[in-house]
């Protein structure tokens, strides 16, 4: 996994170098170690045992008592930290521009397991029908996760997300052959992402990735958080009461990256009342302009 350039990370609107949009460009990954530092990975990991917690009480562990909880940013208050964390953010708005938010967010906890699946083809793609609909080679990108590792994940075997880096571009991969026992062997060019507690991983909808499984003693404890378009509809089943001082309390920020937007032509970035121009009320716009970083050269930062 191609890692990033350790550097200080002033803020959130600290642009990207080009060495990291190039790498991130030609890998459809990149890795970002240290984007929270332990006492807030403490923190975020406390908020994933209380979820794990509640979700074991509503009998909704399965079978080797992992879990896959969906809207996984709103399951507690501590994970709201994540959206616009600098270590992170800066990638997001570097690579897809001012109009997006988190439309699909989960938390994952995959203790060791006991009781293999039956092994099965797991390498995709993500956008479901995104990858149908758009009859175009390659498609386009259309969002990116950041994947927050919160346990150790610096060895094989430990449920690290499987990768091909490189295949981003390519709107098909080749299933392999299954082996003894139905097994498939990974593709040419896997790599499994290996990481410390408290690193990041971004990447790509269209890079091939695959889940493995924990075959070791450790569980596994991660947070992935989905940023895209504001025209594209939300993915998790969530309900937010937009009248609650909790949600009157939040930055504007923080809002629009949970998909508030007054209006139906906010999320298609423009003003109606101002006769279709781009929106400078929609915050991250008016936080990167007023900044000077939007940017006539790259469409998305226009
Ligand atoms: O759990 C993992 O390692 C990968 C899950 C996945 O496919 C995804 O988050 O898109
Ligand atoms: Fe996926």
């Amino acid at each position: 996994m191609t890692q990033m350039t350790d550097r200080e990370v002033a803020g959130p609107y600290t642009a990207i170098s080009e060495e990291e949009r190039r790498t991130f460009e030609d890998q459809g990954c990149l890795l970002i170690p240290r984007a929270l530092d332990e006492p807030r990975r403490a923190r975020m990991e406390e908020a994933v045992d209380r979820v794990y917690d509640a979700e074991r009480r509503a009998g909704r562990l399965g079978p080797n008592g992992e879990i896959h909880a969906l809207g996984g940013v709103l399951r507690d208050e501590t994970f709201l930290e994540l959206l616009d964390l600098p270590a992170t953010f800066r990638h997001l708005w570097g690579h897809l521009g001012w109009n997006i938010y988190v439309n699909h967010s989960h938390v994952d906890v995959n203790p060791p397991v006991l009781d293999p699946p039956a092994p099965g083809w797991l390498w995709h793609q993500d956008g479901k029908r995104q990858n149908a609909d758009l009859d175009m080679d390659p498609r386009p990108m259309l969002s990116i996760k950041v994947a927050y590792v919160l346990s150790d994940l610096s060895e094989e075997g430990r449920g690290g997300t499987l990768v091909l880096p490189g295949a981003h571009l390519s709107n098909t991969l080749d299933r392999t052959e299954p082996g003894p026992g139905g097994v498939h062997p990974p593709p040419p060019g896997t790599v499994e992402l290996r990481a410390n507690p408290g690193d990041a991983f971004i990447f790509d909808r269209r890079l091939w990735h695959s889940r493995s499984l924990n075959h070791s003693t450790v569980t596994r404890k991660m947070i992935f958080l989905c940023y895209t378009y504001r025209w594209i509809r939300w993915y998790d089943d969530v309900a937010i009461d937009r009248h609650s001082d909790w949600w009157r309390g939040l930055s504007p920020l923080r809002r629009q990256l949970l998909g508030d937007g007054d209006g139906t032509a906010t999320y298609f970035g423009i003003s109606r009342e101002l006769g279709g121009v781009w929106d400078d009320e929609i915050p991250l716009r008016a936080e990167l302009k007023a900044r000077g970083l939007l940017d006539r050269s790259r469409q998305f930062l226009r």
